[in-house]
């Protein structure tokens, strides 16, 4: 409440200026019925809750006008332009005034019919319902209004519950009326100044009885809005310059008065939808500008009164399109005079029909394409076919339903199939002949040569990605990758492919990725730097870390914080750990020196003592438990490799942190592989003569404990 109050103190400031060459605005008078042809109870009731309406927009503004900052101001002098160009939509207006005021407040006029100020039994006129209630515009909305516009009004007064003034006024029935709102309470100033809250409209002036308008000048509530928050001329000229283009004929006359040096600017675009068509497109053209349009109906079913009924829709499509020299494509589409950025059922119509066409018109048979036919290669994709386009697609229908966050996308679903229909015969014309035969030809090509282009950029990419075995993400097809990367994260490089399944199975996706080692390991120790990137282990190992290699190598952008080197307790997995090891030290060595590195030690034996499962993680630790629990040897089950475990074994001894035995592997374990690799190669290497001359000179030297690494 308090909250509300202070709003209207500094709101009657900021507007006191602006008020006072017609009426000073003063402190708004205490809310009376005196006034109201009908003063009892259930009518304050109504008016109660018409404000508490009004307060449901300016609690949560974002709901309506998509927030506070300039694009929901921006939004408030849309919803009135909106209005005004529906009006001439509907074919009763063909001139719109909008003016940016110096004291910020904007003005918007048509020579439409005049909102309706006719009195309801409640003594409301329909001007004030318009300004007062959320969605008002649906009640009234019936008849020629329906059928040409959106909204209906619907948004006049959602820029009223979030104005400190508005003054509406209107040209009718030989008289102009006006009905302020301040502080969203309607009302008139009387010739003393004072603010009066009523519902009577006040008849300003007598005019021509032919003169017939409506104009509309609201003060945005500078509680509600950012401070940074203003209106852009360019914004607006942009709105209005589409707009014409939407209703051709129309003419709007847009000034800014808080500008001195800009001129006033007229707007009048005869061609619609063409017009904008041509203006949209940049660069050498392809195409003339096709248009296509349709009178349609669709049938849909809507609650009328509580019961869904089937209602017959007249929809209107009106769309033209282009093809130019560029790639990009731009599609603008609208629904009545809305704009849906977000496209919907009419555009996806749309495309669906040029693809259609496209394919099975122009394309077909086209020499270019013959080569990619025998490998099915050689249907345009939508991008392919919109490369290039310019177009505009319009529906007229009434009561559209939008969806999507921002309800910048079309939803009525018969919309789709209506459009379809129309741009499949209207664009087979074209390609059938309608259109010049060198532009046919010239679409023609222009389509199946990005066909083929996308075709050979896609082969030349799998090339390069087998070559590297990386899957589409970049990563390398094998790595069965975490969700979460970072400090918390850790990469399992697993020996083999038996154990890298109960390993993807048993591990916590979140944080834990897989990548199993298939082939052999380079040994980096004596390899060039060519043949390490070269070898595919070394590579993936390399390209799931992601911090690069060498001197590069980054370690704050490794996409893991811990590298768990998953082998067997034997020997291969022993020679395995080294190669990882010396390929760390040579090629990634701040893997080490943070201590990033570890080994998993995995259980030889296990075994049940009382019902429990136990592991021993080497002969020693084996024959001491079997020592102490009585157990016999047949009783002991021995892991040949981590291939052997099952989901639950390798889970409970390599996977939980709570459970498994991990080893750091320090600089020093590092070095002391490098050394084991050589030794390794030597031992089981090819090479024979060199294996037998080194065991002959080294047999004593041979150390166990270095293998074991
Ligand atoms: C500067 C803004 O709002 N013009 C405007 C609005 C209406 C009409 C004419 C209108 C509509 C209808 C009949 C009808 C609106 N009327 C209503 C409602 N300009 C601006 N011009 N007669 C006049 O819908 O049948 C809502 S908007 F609901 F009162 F009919």
């Amino acid at each position: 409440m308090a909250q509300k109050r202070t709003a209207k103190k500094t709101a009657q400031k900021a507007t006191k200026k602006a008020a006072a060459k017609k009426a000073p605005a003063k402190k708004a008078a205490p809310k009376k019925a005196a006034n109201r042809r009908s003063s009892s109870s259930d009518y304050d009731q109504t008016k109660i809750q018409v404000l508490e309406g009004l307060d449901a927009v300016r609690k949560r503004p974002g709901m309506y006008i998509g927030g506070t900052g300039p694009e929901g101001l921006h939004h408030l002098v849309w919803e009135i332009i909106d209005n005004a160009v529906d009006e001439a939509a509907a074919g009763f207006a063909s001139n719109i005034d909008v003016t940016l005021h110096k004291d910020g407040s904007i003005e918007v006029s048509d020579d439409g019919r005049g909102i309706p100020i006719g009195r309801k039994s409640d003594g409301r006129t329909a001007l004030e319902v318009v300004f007062t209630e959320l969605h008002a515009g649906g009640k009234f909305g019936s008849g020629a209004y329906s059928a040409s516009g959106g909204l209906h009004g619907v948004g006049a007064s959602v820029v009223n519950a979030l104005a400190s003034k508005l003054v509406a006024e209107v040209d009718r029935d030989g008289a102009t009326w006006r009905l302020v709102f301040l502080e969203r309470e309607p009302g008139n100033y009387l010739n003393s100044g004072k603010f009066k809250p009523t519902s009577k409209l006040a008849k300003v002036k007598k005019i021509p009885t032919n003169r017939t308008g409506t104009r509309v000048r609201f003060w945005p509530d500078l509680q509600i809005f950012d401070d940074e928050a203003k209106i852009e001329y360019e914004q607006v000229r942009d709105h209005v310059a589409r707009v014409c283009f939407l209703v051709p004929g129309l003419h709007v006359r847009l000034s800014d008065k808080r500008n001195p040096n800009q001129k006033p600017e007229e707007f009048v675009a005869a061609g619609g939808l063409a017009d904008y068509v041509d203006f949209l497109s940049i660069g050498e053209t392809v195409t003339d500008i096709i248009t296509i349009q349709d009178e349609a109906t669709f049938e849909e079913r809507v609650p009328v009164d509580g019961t869904m009924t089937t209602v017959t829709r007249p929809c209107g499509i009106s769309i033209a399109l282009r093809w130019v020299k560029g790639y990009d494509s731009t599609i603008v589409s609208f629904v009545n005079t809305i704009p849906t950025s977000d496209g919907g059922t009419h555009v996806a119509g749309f495309e669906r029909a040029l693809s259609k066409v496209a394919n099975d018109e122009l394309l077909a048979d086209t020499k270019k394409l013959k080569k990619l036919a025998k490998s099915n290669n050689d249907r345009a994709t939508p991008s392919d076919i919109q490369e290039g386009l310019v177009a505009a697609v319009k529906v007229t229908f009434p009561e559209p339903q939008f969806k999507g966050q921002t309800k910048q996308e079309l939803g009525t679903p018969a919309v789709q199939n209506l459009v379809y229909e129309t741009v499949k015969s209207g664009f087979a014309d074209w390609t059938a002949g309608g259109g010049k035969k060198t532009q046919i030809n010239a679409l023609r090509d222009k389509m199946a040569q990005a066909v083929l282009s996308r075709v050979a950029a896609k082969q030349q990419l799998e090339l390069r990605r087998k070559a590297a075995n990386l899957s589409s993400t970049g990563m390398p097809d094998k790595l069965a990758d975490c969700r979460v990367h970072g400090p918390d994260s850790e990469l399992l490089i697993v020996e083999g492919n038996s154990a890298a399944g109960p390993a993807k199975e048993g591990r916590n996706a979140e944080t834990m990725a897989v990548l199993p080692l298939r082939g052999k390991v380079v040994n980096a120790g004596k390899a060039s730097l060519k043949q390490v990137l070269e070898n595919a282990e070394a590579q993936a190992l390399i390209t799931a870390i992601g911090a690069g290699s060498g001197k590069d190598f980054d370690v704050e952008s490794a996409r893991y914080g811990r590298i768990i080197i998953l082998c067997d307790a034997d020997v291969d997995g022993s020679h395995i750990r080294c190669l990882l090891l010396t390929l760390m030290y040579h090629h990634m060595r701040p893997l080490l020196e943070h201590g990033m590195v570890f080994a998993a030690q995995p259980p030889l034996f296990a075994t049940k003592i009382k019902g429990e499962l136990v592991y021993a993680y080497d002969e020693v630790e084996r024959d001491a438990l079997a020592d102490k629990h009585n157990i016999t040897p047949d009783k002991w089950k021995r892991f040949k490799g981590l291939g052997e475990m099952n989901v639950d074994e390798l889970e409970e001894t390599t996977l939980d942190p709570q459970t498994r035995i991990l080893k750091r592997m320090t600089m020093n374990d590092a070095k002391a592989a490098t050394k084991a690799a050589k030794l390794f190669d030597v031992l089981m290497g090819s090479d024979v003569a060199t294996r037998r001359d080194y065991i002959i000179t080294n047999s004593g030297l041979i150390n166990q404990e270095l293998l074991d690494i």
